[in-house]
């Protein structure tokens, strides 16, 4: 590529995504991590090297299975298909599909001709879904017809009128007024020209601590590289069986090591399409899985149903559990009541994954969040003034990496605050390390709510709020919750003169502005005034203490 084409090719690490200094890419070149790998090209691998092992299976509603060779020629023809439809390399596509088959499809098909998916959640709507498809200029979004009692055909209408670059909606299922998804596939033409290892492969979502999600850009080099590591801690290999419980986009059950990691591993990948007991018990029975990946609350659920289940579980090997603070007791409890081993992990989509590894003892396992995948994970605990703490005592988490990105895509002024001027990322999260180099998750300074795994980011609900004409002032925080670990809780001061409000109307309010219903508050109270710092900022620690009086 020449150096005057560089700037406009959407593609290149650099342009709109910053990208790692020219000596670290070439250390992590040089020690194996980054090592010319692109996802297309693994799977056309692992298609050639066991073609007839099945890498998919979809369970429901009826049974589908796809071996290495059939997923990899669903790609090509897919690819081959959306090309003809002018989608190409660097084009942006919003992707919102729950945990079918297809998801999995239209993954490897743009990867192959280098457009980028942008992991949009089942549960995200209007407002998360127009901001996705104009900010990054999406020319296409794909969508199921309905899920989960909600009809994303209407969705869909409604964004493409507001988003002047969405020339396509495609549907699994019954279209409705746009295009079938199973219309899309058709013979592969001429090579194509496909997507270099350095560049970037796709867009994954931030919980954010913002008024809009952060879009974080991977490349193959890198995500690959986190994808070999987890697999080798978690002893994923071609005999894996590993159930998708949770939404297939987030970041962990995607890469840690996820169905993408057991796929680069030639095993098998079973979706299941609810992540409760009821749903994948019959499902661990039928498909003997080994592995799966759990978020705390789902964790504690598995663990009361586990010693009443009716089906045979002994297939289940390992069971991961992450994506908020798991305590210490329902650790304890997760390995006799399941008959598997646990395996603790604390990731972020920006990068650093830390596991517990399998041969920790016990005491490890269950009190601690792991230690980094990678020797070349460089880990900082700063405090406020950004000074390391003594070793053993806690501060802020700042990461650097192999796969940790340098940056977040087209957000120079946020990127500014949220990494060092070393290329250090700010996680946010307060932790310390233990003596063998382990993480304990303490805490949190970034201003989020994790609630059970699933991130909110108080502004931008707060903004929501503040457009209700009765609203003068508001402030979101968590207060603490025995299942989900926190909740969420508005604080809510009416104009002068406004007249009463019901806490439902304000849940209702954020409801009808089309947002994820996992960010509507749990809890609303009316106050008189915010308590303010002495520089008169709302005092969001004064209002966290005041919220654990519920
Ligand atoms: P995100 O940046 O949206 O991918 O969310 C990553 C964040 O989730 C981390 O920075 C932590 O705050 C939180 N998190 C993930 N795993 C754990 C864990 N095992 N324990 C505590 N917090 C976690
Ligand atoms: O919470 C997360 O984002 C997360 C948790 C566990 C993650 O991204 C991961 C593992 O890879």
């Amino acid at each position: 590529m020449t150096a005057d084409l560089a700037p406009a090719d959407p593609l290149a690490p650099g342009v709109d995504s910053p990208t790692w200094p020219a000596e670290f890419a070439a250390r992590y070149r040089a020690a194996g991590h980054w090592r010319g790998e692109t996802f297309g090209g693994f799977l056309r691998e692992r298609a050639a090297e066991r073609p007839d092992r099945i890498a998919l299976v979809d369970p429901a509603p009826v049974r589908r299975t796809w071996t290495y060779r059939e997923l990899d020629e669903r790609a090509d023809r897919l690819a081959a298909g959306f090309t003809a439809r002018g989608i190409g390399r660097g084009d942006r596509v919003v992707l919102q599909l729950p945990n079918v088959g297809e998801f999995v499809e239209v993954v490897f098909a743009l990867f192959r001709i280098g457009a980028l998916p942008v992991y949009a959640l089942p549960a995200h709507r209007e407002t998360e879904i127009s901001h996705f498809c104009s900010f990054t200029g999406a020319v296409a979004y794909v969508v199921p017809d309905l899920h989960a009692g909600f009809d994303h055909r209407v969705l869909a209408s409604r964004v493409k009128e507001r988003t002047p670059s969405l020339r396509h909606v495609f549907v699994v299922g019954d279209p409705g007024e746009h295009t079938a998804l199973s219309d899309v596939p058709c013979e592969p033409v001429a090579r194509r020209e496909e997507p270099e290892p350095h560049e970037v492969a796709f867009l994954q979502l931030s919980g954010g601590t913002t008024g809009v999600p952060k879009l974080i850009p991977r490349t193959h080099d890198d995500y690959i590289y986190s994808l070999r590591g987890s697999n080798e801690i978690c002893g994923v290999d071609a005999d894996t069986r590993f159930l998708v419980a949770l939404p297939a986009a987030h970041n962990f059950p995607m890469s840690s090591p996820g169905w993408l990691g057991v796929l680069h591993a030639g095993g098998t990948a079973v979706l299941c399409p609810r992540p409760d007991p009821a749903t994948a018990f019959p499902l661990v029975e039928r498909e003997r899985i080994t592995m799966t990946g759990l978020v705390p609350p789902l964790a504690l659920v598995w663990t009361e149903a586990g010693p009443q289940a009716e089906q045979d579980l002994s297939s289940l090997e390992l069971v991961l559990v992450g994506g908020a603070k798991y305590s210490v007791e329902a650790a304890r409890r997760l390995e006799p009541a399941l008959g598997c081993r646990l395996m603790q992990v604390f990731g972020m989509a920006e990068g650093l994954v830390n596991y517990t590894r399998l041969d920790d003892d016990h005491e490890t396992v269950v009190t601690t969040q792991g230690r980094p995948i990678s020797e070349d994970d460089e880990i900082r605990i700063v405090d406020d003034a950004g000074l390391d703490v003594p070793e053993g005592e806690f501060g802020q988490l700042l990461t650097r990496g192999p796969y940790t990105i340098r940056g977040y895509w087209r957000a120079p002024a946020h990127n500014a605050t949220a990494f060092t001027e070393d290329g250090f990322y700010r996680t946010g999260d307060i932790v310390r390390r233990t003596a063998t180099g382990h993480l304990v998750v303490e805490g949190r300074a970034k201003d989020q709510i994790n609630r059970g795994g699933e991130k909110v980011a108080p502004e931008e609900i707060e903004n929501i709020i503040l457009a209700h004409p009765a609203v003068h002032d508001v402030s979101v925080v968590a207060v603490a919750d025995d299942y989900l670990g926190e909740r969420s809780l508005a604080y809510v001061v009416l104009r002068e003169g406004a007249g009463p409000l019901k806490p439902v109307a304000v849940k209702r309010f954020v409801r009808e502005r089309g947002v994820a219903a996992y960010k509507v508050p749990d809890l609303v109270e009316f106050v008189d005034a915010l308590p303010q710092t002495g520089i008169g900022k709302v005092s969001k620690k004064q209002l966290r203490s005041a919220a654990e009086q519920h």
